[in-house]
């Protein structure tokens, strides 16, 4: 199959999952081509069967907004056209679907049939498409797409509970590449130059906005620490960045904390690790929770949208209301205090994360391309 991928290239789930699925699909022996403003940061390998084609913004002084969405069409457009793709796969609603929909327009005004498949990944519905100025396009864009999907069934939900949507959405939900767990090497000197008295290592990885709750990360982290002696790491980026470091100096604790910045690949330091701290308000799935389980780390996060479809209350971890930092702190300490539980917790993260091999989903996306190519 040709299959068009367009997704966001940066630090985000659904970039992510967008290049992963890719990448997948590619090995067997698709031929598939990103469409994106940016090389997708995960989007580093060489492959005969794998297509970047960059959409260029260009600036006119006359714009203060550059119009993404109708260069990003005509781009589909052309790519099409001329790469003679059978199937189009946008992630994230805002403004792919649209951007989606009007290429499949025009070109079926030319006599060229391309059906689009949009994948719903979380804050596109929960906290943007929530907006009244996006909600009549999103709307639109979701009827007219020829098959929805969305990654978890809370999101599934919400959908429905937010937008007024006529038609089904399928939940495929996220997924993980194993084979980027195995062979990871003795990550103990990881370990060691972070925790050298054998502190517990906590972790959090997110692009540090207002709806991960961060500070949360880091009042669990003062409350735990209280009683184990432990580290903490935080991966990423994000608009919460200055008010986070401001925080850690206010409650004198930075010489236990480490920002560790934007990193590419997660899966050693995730390794290295013995908790991840997930606080969000809100989050559809929380593919950063998945990927800690996959690394063997159990994870305490909040109850809130689709992690609970990924994290397993006293299996893989610990659920907690939005905010409950006492409640999370306590079951922080329930998995650190004993080694035995902990190793116990480890495994089952494992276990867990196992439901969301890509094995097990990549036949579902392949299932739907060749259901809308044989249409
Ligand atoms: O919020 C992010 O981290 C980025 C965002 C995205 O769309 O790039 O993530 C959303 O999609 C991810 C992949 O499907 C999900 O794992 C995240 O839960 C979701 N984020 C939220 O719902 C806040």
């Amino acid at each position: 199959m040709k299959i068009g991928i367009v997704c966001y290239p940066t630090f985000g789930g659904s970039g992510v999952v967008a290049t992963e699925l890719g990448k997948a699909l590619a090995a067997k022996g698709n031929k598939v081509h990103f469409i994106s403003y940016q090389q997708p940061f995960k989007l580093d390998l060489f492959s005969e069967n794998i297509f970047y084609h960059e959409v260029k913004v260009t600036n006119y002084p006359l714009f203060d907004y550059q119009p993404y969405e109708l260069v990003l069409t005509s781009k589909l457009v052309d790519v099409i056209k001329f790469e003679k793709l059978d199937v189009l796969h946008v992630h994230y609603a805002i403004p792919h679907a649209s951007a989606a929909y009007m290429a499949q327009h025009i070109l079926k005004s030319e006599g060229i049939n391309i059906p689009f498949i949009t994948t719903l990944h979380g804050t596109d519905i929960t906290l943007v498409g929530k907006d009244k100025s996006f909600a009549p396009v999103i709307t639109f864009a979701i009827n007219e797409s020829n098959i929805v999907t969305a990654v978890s069934e809370s999101l599934k939900q919400d959908t429905l509970a937010h937008f007024n949507v006529k038609r089904e959405i399928k939940v495929i939900p996220n997924f993980i590449c194993f084979s980027d767990y195995e062979n990871l090497g003795d990550t103990s000197s990881i370990r060691k130059s972070f925790a050298p008295n054998n502190e517990k290592i906590l972790i959090h990885v997110s692009n540090f906005r207002k709806v991960k709750r961060v500070q949360d990360v880091f009042k669990v982290f003062i409350k735990v620490n209280e009683k184990i002696p432990a580290k903490l790491l935080l991966v990423g980026d994000g608009p919460e960045r200055y008010q986070l470091e401001e925080f850690c100096r206010e409650q004198g604790v930075c010489d236990k904390v480490h920002f560790l910045g934007k990193l590419k690949d997660t899966e050693r330091i995730l390794s290295a690790s013995d908790l991840f701290l997930l606080t969000s308000e809100s989050e559809s799935f929380g593919l950063a929770a998945l990927e800690a389980m996959a690394a063997k780390v159990p994870v305490i996060s909040s109850n809130t949208g689709g992690i609970p479809e990924v994290n397993k209350h006293g299996y893989s971890g610990y659920l907690s209301n939005v905010g409950d930092i006492d409640d999370m702190a306590k079951n922080a300490l329930k998995i650190l205090s004993d080694y035995t539980v902990l190793e116990q917790f480890k495994q089952n993260a494992y276990q867990q994360a196992k439901q969301f091999d890509i094995e097990k989903i990549l036949p579902q996306y392949e299932a739907i391309y060749k259901e809308l190519i044989g249409r």
